[in-house]
């Protein structure tokens, strides 16, 4: 496989975006395209509802269960903390990792509901940088269309609304935004682009870095 090279690294790529934006068909088929060109490439997703941790976030996401915002905050981040060192693993052992959702979820929703900014980005202090952030830029309204929300906590407009403005704020230099309303195909096409990019970016040796960078 190439990328599985002692000396080479994989890529963290990461998505994000509004519920329904997308970025889970679009992160499944980038892998699926990444693994064809022979790339050692894995799908990741947050927050993973596969552990203990994750458990507690899904039954708190389906009203199961209530949650103070800063406790449920700290769950979806100890979530990840709990996958780091594995990603790293992976990653140094030259296994690209695509991830439907990170840090920037975490900080824009909480903060969308009223939480102080620099408290929300506190916790996702040194955990590992990603080396590109997608961002699937949809109207919130558009969202809403797109077969109607699931029923979780958080699909509703109006606080979609507000995410996107906590997104907004976020976004930075090495974020790339692709038109989530384009076509599935030219959305795919832009992603596969923005990825290789990265994925080769990294095999040359950019070092491995840690948030907030
Ligand atoms: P998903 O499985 O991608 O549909 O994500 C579930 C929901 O949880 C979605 O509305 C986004 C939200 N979410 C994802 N990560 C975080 C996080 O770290 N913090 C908070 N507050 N919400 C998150
Ligand atoms: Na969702
Ligand atoms: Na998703």
């Amino acid at each position: 496989l190439r990328g599985g090279k002692e000396d080479s690294r994989g890529a963290l790529v990461v998505l994000e975006g509004l519920d329904r934006c997308g970025k889970t068909t679009q992160s499944t088929r980038l892998v699926k395209h990444l693994e064809s060109l022979g790339y050692s490439t894995e799908l990741w997703r947050y927050p993973d509802r596969s552990t203990s941790v994750g458990q507690m976030i899904s039954s708190y996401l389906s009203n199961k269960s209530q949650l103070d915002d800063h406790t449920i905050h700290l769950l979806f981040s100890a979530n990840r903390w709990e996958k780091r060192s594995l990603m790293e693993s992976k990653l140094k052992s030259g296994t690209t990792l695509v991830v439907d959702r990170y840090s920037y979820s975490g900080v824009a929703f909480s903060s969308a509901k009223g939480l102080d900014i620099e408290w929300c980005k506190a916790p996702e202090i040194g955990l590992l940088a990603p080396d590109v952030v997608v961002y699937l830029d949809i109207p919130p309204e558009k969202a809403a269309e797109r077969g109607g929300y699931g029923g979780e906590r958080y699909e509703q407009l109006e606080f979609q609304k507000k995410v996107g403005q906590r997104y907004q704020d976020l976004c930075s230099a090495n974020w790339k935004i692709i038109d989530a309303c384009s076509t599935m195909e030219d959305v795919e096409k832009q992603l596969q682009e923005i990825a290789l990019d990265c994925v080769k970016t990294c095999q040359e040796g950019k070092p491995l870095s840690c948030l907030w960078s």
